[in-house]
């Protein structure tokens, strides 16, 4: 499976957390080190165009250049251990995907050119988390008809709530499925773009009704430990 990790126009604290990502510092920040099965992740410097993305990649075999189904998208890297927890899912889910850092405000140009050459690479879903005034999710779906899942992320003083009023309201015509604030909300944009790339992939539908059948026993588990709660 793939799972590369680039930055489009990120400021420079975004580009060294982004070395970090790669490898060329010290230590891979926790969302980053969920084995990407790939390999190191591919670095772009801010005035790059976001085509080269894939090809940027080094040689594989066959059965790991799967092209990026999803992408997860965020504002800065500090968003980092947040939506790599949405990374995660998608690997246990065995979905092919980028990460990528861009900023609606930061890196506007690099930001439209990701969102409107994003079909025509093969990406499917989107899922794009930004925190404080959270207009990355916005400015990506008004470049791109595809799925915009948008993740309001908990990173000032408003915890969260700046974020989310800026994702969830959307004018109409223009739209994003904003989830819940922080981790749950990375967690579930990834279920929910694994459900959306279900709808015609039977395997991938499959082992989802598998990770529901398995929540449902461990739920059933607590009722049997705590008869007293029944
Ligand atoms: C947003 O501003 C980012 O998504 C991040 O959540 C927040 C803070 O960014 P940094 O100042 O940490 O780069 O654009």
């Amino acid at each position: 499976m793939t799972s590369k990790t680039t930055t489009a126009g990120a400021k420079p604290s975004a580009r060294s957390a982004f070395e970090t990502a790669t490898g060329k510092s010290t230590k891979a920040p926790a969302a980053l080190s969920a084995k990407p099965s790939v390999g190191k992740a591919t670095r772009r410097s801010a005035n790059e165009s976001a085509k080269p993305l894939v090809r940027a990649a080094p040689k594989r075999s066959r059965k790991e250049t799967a092209r990026a189904l999803v992408a997860i998208l965020m504002g800065s890297s500090s968003d980092l251990d947040v939506m790599g927890e949405g990374a995660k899912v998608l690997e246990e889910l065995g979905i092919a995907h980028e990460v990528v850092v861009t900023s609606a405000h930061r890196s506007p140009l690099e930001t439209a050119r990701y969102a409107e050459s994003a079909r025509d690479r093969g990406l499917q879903v989107l899922i794009v988390g930004a925190g404080l005034a959270a207009h990355l999710a916005g400015a990506v779906a008004a470049h791109t008809t595809l799925p915009v899942l948008g993740v309001p992320l908990e990173s000032g003083p408003l915890r969260g709530m700046d974020a989310l009023l800026a994702t969830v309201q959307m004018p109409a015509g223009v739209p994003v499925g904003t989830l819940a604030i922080g981790t749950a909300g990375a967690r579930n944009a990834a279920l929910l773009a694994a459900q959306i790339l279900a709808l015609s992939d039977s395997r991938l539908a499959r082992a989802l009704k598998g990770r529901k059948a398995a929540m449902t026993a461990a739920v059933g588990g607590l009722l049997k430990r705590f008869p007293e709660g029944k």
